[in-house]
């Protein structure tokens, strides 16, 4: 297929660049670190959202030389950045479930020389369809090279609870859905203090996704939701643009 060629070309010709979306903390009223998005610019048909191609790297197993350059530099962008911020990457199922993972997170810290502790992954609940024990298992291993883990997307898999008592993850991310919710009045708000509730109790930071509207954040605030982000504080930004505006460096 004409797509996977463009993505081998992609990955050979480096026609991907990482964007940084700010996370927000409500507790602490500041800026905490940046996820990163990958961007594809594509010479012909322009920037190819990764809801397109991530997908197919996934099936080609792409997926594992482009998850490797997000890794690599997001942590080199990190290293420029004040120390204490984080940054949040996403790994695929497929990437979480290679064998090689841990190694190439550990050479992504060293050669960046950041804190294994500014280096957060974003997982899904759909890694633990494969096989919950192993799962488990790399979970446990990845924590144990001092890397934090985000549940993200929570609350649009099956028995999300269930991976909560299995696993203490560092922060849940609540899916944009709850938040979407909140502006349509209903049951959004029991919903965001039931998460928040829960994950308070059993010690793990809590993110709302996908903030809009200066209504959500009120509320979120209200129901003690400790962290934001969304396109009402920012949008997705290029990594000059992280060290220009936000960081005030040239
Ligand atoms: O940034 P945007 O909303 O276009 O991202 C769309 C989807 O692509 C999101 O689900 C996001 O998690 C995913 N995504 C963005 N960057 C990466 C990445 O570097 N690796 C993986 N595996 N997924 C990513
Ligand atoms: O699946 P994941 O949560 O990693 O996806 C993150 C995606 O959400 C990014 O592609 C980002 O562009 C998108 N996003 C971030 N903030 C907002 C927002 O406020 N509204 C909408 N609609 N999308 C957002
Ligand atoms: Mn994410
Ligand atoms: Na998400």
């Amino acid at each position: 297929r004409q797509m996977e060629l463009d993505l081998r070309r992609a990955i050979g010709e480096g026609e991907f660049e990482l964007y940084f979306q700010p996370l927000y903390s409500l507790t602490e009223e500041k800026l905490k670190g940046f996820e990163a998005l990958i961007r594809w610019q594509h010479p012909e048909r322009g920037q190819i959202s990764p809801l397109e191609f991530i997908p197919l790297a996934e099936e080609t197993g792409l997926i594992h030389p482009i998850g490797e350059w997000v890794l690599r530099e997001a942590c080199h962008q990190a290293s420029m950045w004040e120390t204490d911020l984080s940054v949040a990457v996403n790994v695929s199922p497929k990437q979480f479930a290679s064998p090689g993972l841990a190694g190439k997170i550990l050479s992504a810290i060293a050669s960046s020389g950041i804190s294994a502790d500014r280096l957060e992954l974003e997982i899904t609940e759909s890694v633990f369809i494969a096989n919950v024990e192993k799962t488990m298992a790399t979970l446990y291993s990845l924590r144990g090279l001092g890397v934090k883990i985000a549940l993200d997307d929570f609350g649009t898999g099956y028995s999300s609870l269930s991976y909560l008592r299995s696993f203490p993850f560092d922060k849940v991310k609540i899916d944009r859905s709850f938040v979407t919710d909140l502006a349509n009045g209903g049951n959004g708000h029991a919903i965001i203090r039931a998460i928040t509730t829960l994950a308070d109790a059993l010690g793990m930071e809590t993110l709302a996704e996908g903030v809009e509207e200066i209504e959500q954040l009120d509320i979120l605030r209200r129901e003690g939701c400790r962290n934001v982000q969304g396109f009402l504080l920012s949008k997705p930004m290029s990594a000059q643009d992280v060290r220009t505006w936000v960081l005030g460096d040239e």
